[in-house]
């Protein structure tokens, strides 16, 4: 059998990459990952396998998948007893419906806040087109701690939708943008998720710097 690959790019700039590598290690997939440097001459040929031209790429027993809710959907079939979505049918489908809106929205932000995981401003003023983006997802935050009971937004495990919201922890840290106890603690779950220590340590020893995702003040 084929060994498993995820084909990503950088870990300090590429949200969808961190989002379809923490899916990949929250189902217990054993993958190596094929990282395309941002200045890689093979980069268009690697990108080019996924017709999207877009990472993250999984390729499991010869099926390719791109787009990160269908590596999401594929790993839930391939390893449905790891927990990806929630038991609850209500819960699960709270938990699809806000992955699918981080998945097709908050364009605002992300043009706004790009993920930098490397670097942190203290004073940040948020583009007026961006906060209603930062105000639904605290909405969002809020509304499933409250019901779950958190520490992860359904409950004691982390799901689709962490890892969905990951990057937007981690932009929120680098933004300075200021959170709630209870959104605050939420955050700092996720940070803190061992996960999330392994990845950003990747992205602390990537040299490389893309200036145009480099926010200027
Ligand atoms: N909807 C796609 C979005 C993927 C995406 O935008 N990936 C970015 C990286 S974060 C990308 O591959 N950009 C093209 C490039 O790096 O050349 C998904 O869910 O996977």
């Amino acid at each position: 059998m084929a060994q498993a690959t995820l084909t990503i790019s950088s870990k300090n700039y590429s949200s969808w990459s961190l989002r379809g590598w923490l899916l990949c290690r929250m189902a217990g997939l054993d993958f190596v990952e094929i990282l395309v440097e941002m200045d890689d001459e093979a980069r268009q040929e690697l990108l080019l396998l996924s017709p999207s031209v877009l990472v993250p790429r999984l390729t499991h027993n010869n099926v390719a998948v791109w787009d990160t809710l269908a590596i999401a959907e594929y790993l839930h079939e391939i390893y449905p007893k790891a927990g990806l979505w929630p038991t609850n049918q209500a819960a699960r489908a709270r938990c699809r419906s806000i992955s699918g809106e981080m998945h097709s929205g908050f364009h605002n932000l992300r043009s706004a806040l790009p993920m930098n995981l490397k670097s942190t401003h203290a004073s940040f003023k948020i583009f007026s087109g961006a906060r209603p983006d930062v105000e639904r997802i605290k909405t969002i935050w809020t509304e499933c701690l409250e019901e779950s009971g958190g520490p992860w937004l359904f409950g004691t495990e982390p799901t689709v939708a962490d890892a969905m919201y990951a990057p937007v922890c981690s932009r929120f840290r680098t933004y300075s943008v200021a959170l709630e106890p209870l959104l605050a603690a939420y955050a700092k779950t996720v940070l803190s998720w061992p996960l999330m220590a392994e990845w950003t340590a990747g992205a602390m020893a990537e040299p490389d710097e893309i200036i145009e995702l480099e926010v200027e003040f």
